[in-house]
C-alpha cells in the first residue's frame, strides 16, 4: 500500500463516512463466477450472459431464464462468504463509522450471509421470484422446483427472477439511496467490479465529484483505475481486511 493511503487509513477523522460498492469479484474467492473475466464474457449453453440476463429473453423464453437462474442458484448454494464479505460486515457492525453504506451489484446474497444489514442490492436478489403482473414477491425456496415458470399465488400470472436484467430500470428508491450516500461519503471503496455497467458505475463518479476519496480494490485494471485516487491490485479477500482494519482476519 502507498504511504499516502496508509496515512489516510490511519487518520480516522478523514474516514468517517464510508461507502462500499461491490461487484462480482468480491465473491470470486467464494467460488461464484464473475461475468467478465480476462477479457471474455460468461457463456452458458452457447449463449452470452448479456443475452440470457436480458429483458428480451424474459419475453421470449421465460423457462430458459429460470433454468439459467436455477443453475446459478445451485452454484451460489455451495458458496460461503469470504474474508472480504466478513471484513465489510464487521466494519459496519463495529460502529466505528458515522455512516456506513454497502451497495452491491451482486445478487448472490453473500453479504447478507456474512452479517451485513441495510445493504442496497442494486440488481436484486437471486433468491426471490417476482410476479410479471402484480410484482408479488416470493422466496424461490418456497416454490416447487418443477414449477417453472412459477405461478403467482395472488393473480396467477407467471413469475420471473427478481433481478435487474439488461434494459431494465433499477429500483428508484435503491438507486436514489445509493446516489445520496455517494454524495456525502468521505471514502468510497469500489471492490471487485469492472465498473462498466450503468448506472452502478456512476456511484464513484458522484462520490468523487462531491469530494470523496476513491479507493479501488481489484485483481485487474478496470475502467475506474485511472479515475480512482488509489487503486490496489489484489484479491478482495486479501486486501479488504487490511484496509478495513479487520482484526479477526
Ligand atoms: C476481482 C477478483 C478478486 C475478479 N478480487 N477483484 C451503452 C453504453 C452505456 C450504457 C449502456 C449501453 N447500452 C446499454 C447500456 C445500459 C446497460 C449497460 O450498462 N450496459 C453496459 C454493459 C454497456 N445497463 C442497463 O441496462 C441497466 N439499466 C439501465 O440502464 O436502465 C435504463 C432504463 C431506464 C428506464 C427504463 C428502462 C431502462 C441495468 C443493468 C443491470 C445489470 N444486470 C446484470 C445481471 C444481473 C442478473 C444476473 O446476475 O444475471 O448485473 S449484468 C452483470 O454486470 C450483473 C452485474 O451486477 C453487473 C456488473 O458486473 P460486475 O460486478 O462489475 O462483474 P464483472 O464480471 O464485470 O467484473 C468483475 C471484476 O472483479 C473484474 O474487474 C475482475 O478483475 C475483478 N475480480 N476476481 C478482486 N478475487
Amino acid at each position: 500500500m502507498s504511504d499516502k493511503l496508509t496515512m489516510l487509513l490511519d487518520a480516522p477523522e478523514k474516514f468517517r463516512r464510508l461507502l462500499v460498492l461491490s461487484g462480482a469479484g468480491i465473491s470470486a474467492e467464494s467460488g461464484v463466477p464473475t461475468f467478465r473475466g480476462g477479457g471474455t464474457s460468461t457463456v452458458w449453453r452457447g449463449m452470452p450472459f448479456e443475452q440470457l440476463s436480458s429483458v428480451e429473453m424474459v419475453e421470449k423464453d421465460l423457462p430458459l431464464v429460470w433454468e439459467w437462474f436455477d443453475y446459478r442458484r445451485g452454484i451460489v448454494a455451495g458458496c460461503e462468504p469470504n474474508a472480504a464479505h466478513l471484513a465489510i460486515a464487521r466494519a459496519q457492525i463495529s460502529g466505528r463509522f458515522d455512516a456506513f453504506t454497502l451497495v452491491t451489484q451482486n445478487i448472490d446474497g453473500l453479504h447478507r450471509s456474512a452479517g451485513s444489514t441495510d445493504l442496497i442490492e442494486l440488481h436484486g436478489n437471486i433468491d426471490q421470484a417476482r410476479c410479471l403482473s402484480c410484482n408479488y414477491l416470493l422466496d424461490v425456496a418456497e416454490i416447487p422446483e418443477d414449477e417453472r415458470p412459477p405461478v403467482c399465488p395472488d393473480c396467477f400470472d407467471s413469475m420471473r427472477p427478481n433481478v435487474v436484467l439488461f434494459g431494465e430500470a433499477l429500483d428508484d428508491d435503491a438507486l436514489l439511496q445509493a446516489y445520496e450516500s455517494a454524495a456525502v461519503c468521505d471514502v468510497c471503496i469500489v471492490v471487485g467490479t469492472s465498473a462498466v455497467v450503468y448506472p452502478a458505475n456512476q456511484i464513484p463518479v458522484i462520490a468523487k465529484r462531491e469530494g470523496a476519496v476513491i479507493i479501488e480494490v481489484n485483481s485487474d485494471e478496470t475502467e475506474l483505475t485511472a479515475f480512482a485516487d488509489f487503486s490496489i491490485r489484489g484479491k478482495a479477500a486479501d486486501v479488504l481486511p487490511t484496509i478495513l482494519g479487520d482484526e479477526v482476519n
